[in-house]
């Protein structure tokens, strides 16, 4: 199929910078010759934002707005718009690409990338990526994305996600958001598990978006930065998981988000991203099939 990869490379406003570093690294190591090797159409494109050093929170957004339109013009080309990026809050701006109504997330990480400005304890900004595609906080500047409408979270299914700060957990508690937990992929396996939430997405969700921090994987697998968590997923449930998404909709963009060479002295967290990332891209083509 035609992938167009839209390369992030940023973290907190800075270009290059820690987890920024990861879509630079996958494209020098090869990632567009090996989805050309498996028969895909690849096209690169890497996006820019202003030179001068730009506050963090403005810099994210900037991102968005241009990620929301070349997303777009991939989707309606007919390929598949395929993110690397630094930061988990890339999402905002491919969700508005993508044309939204029905636009339905699965969104895999450690975390649960749910708190608000009110809840964080930490001041990522990464944190609030979830809360921020379904419309709980940074409604202002998230309204200045090209197409960005918050995502329903009947609409959601966060998986694997296991390290929470407590007023986060309780507002993900709350907020009736559907969770598959890491302990039941290993007690029922993927499959099971992931199923029945997918199956239960409301009719009106016609496509997903799948996003994948990498940081989902457990560090005994893959450490692939400095968030790492104990008790994540496999890469082979994750491919799994890729499969039993696209038996029930079509997988219309992918992410792969949060990936820092730095914590990756002997290429497995790379060698993972490739594994997942041509995974999810043979998924996709069979969904959209
Ligand atoms: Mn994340």
């Amino acid at each position: 199929m035609r992938v167009r990869i839209l390369a992030v490379p940023y973290d907190s406003g800075l270009r290059d910078a820690r987890m920024g570093r990861g879509p630079g690294h996958l494209l020098e190591r090869g990632l567009a010759t090996r989805l050309r090797d498996r028969g895909h159409e690849i096209a690169v494109e890497t996006l820019e934002v202003a030179d001068a050093p730009l506050p963090e929170i403005r810099c994210a957004f900037d991102v968005n707005r241009r990620l929301a339109v070349v997303t777009r013009e991939a989707a309606e080309s007919g390929a598949l718009p395929l993110v690397i990026a630094g930061n988990c809050g890339t999402a905002a701006g491919t969700v508005a690409g993508l044309n939204q109504a029905g636009v339905g997330v699965v969104w895999l990480d450690a975390h649960g990338d749910f708190n608000t400005p009110e809840t964080t304890v930490t001041g990522f900004l990464d944190g609030m990526a979830l809360a921020t595609v379904t419309g709980r906080c940074w409604t202002g500047m998230a309204s200045h994305i090209p197409g960005f409408h918050p995502i329903p979270l009947e609409h959601v299914v966060l998986v694997g996600a296991r390290d929470f700060d407590p007023a986060e957990q309780a507002a993900l508690s709350r907020s009736g958001l559907g969770v598959v937990p890491p302990d039941a992929v290993r007690a029922r396996g993927m499959a099971a598990a992931l199923e029945p939430h997918v199956a239960a997405l409301p009719a009106r969700v016609r496509r997903l978006y799948v996003h994948l921090d990498l940081d989902v994987l457990d560090p005994a697998e893959a450490r692939v930065n400095q968030f790492a968590a104990p008790g994540g997923l496999t890469v082979a449930q994750v491919a799994e998981a890729f499969g039993v998404i696209g038996r029930h909709r079509p997988i219309a963009a992918g992410a792969l988000t949060a990936y820092d060479p730095a914590h990756d002295p002997d290429d497995r967290a790379l060698n993972a991203a490739f594994r997942l990332l041509l995974e999810l891209v043979d998924r996709a083509g069979d969904s959209l099939a």
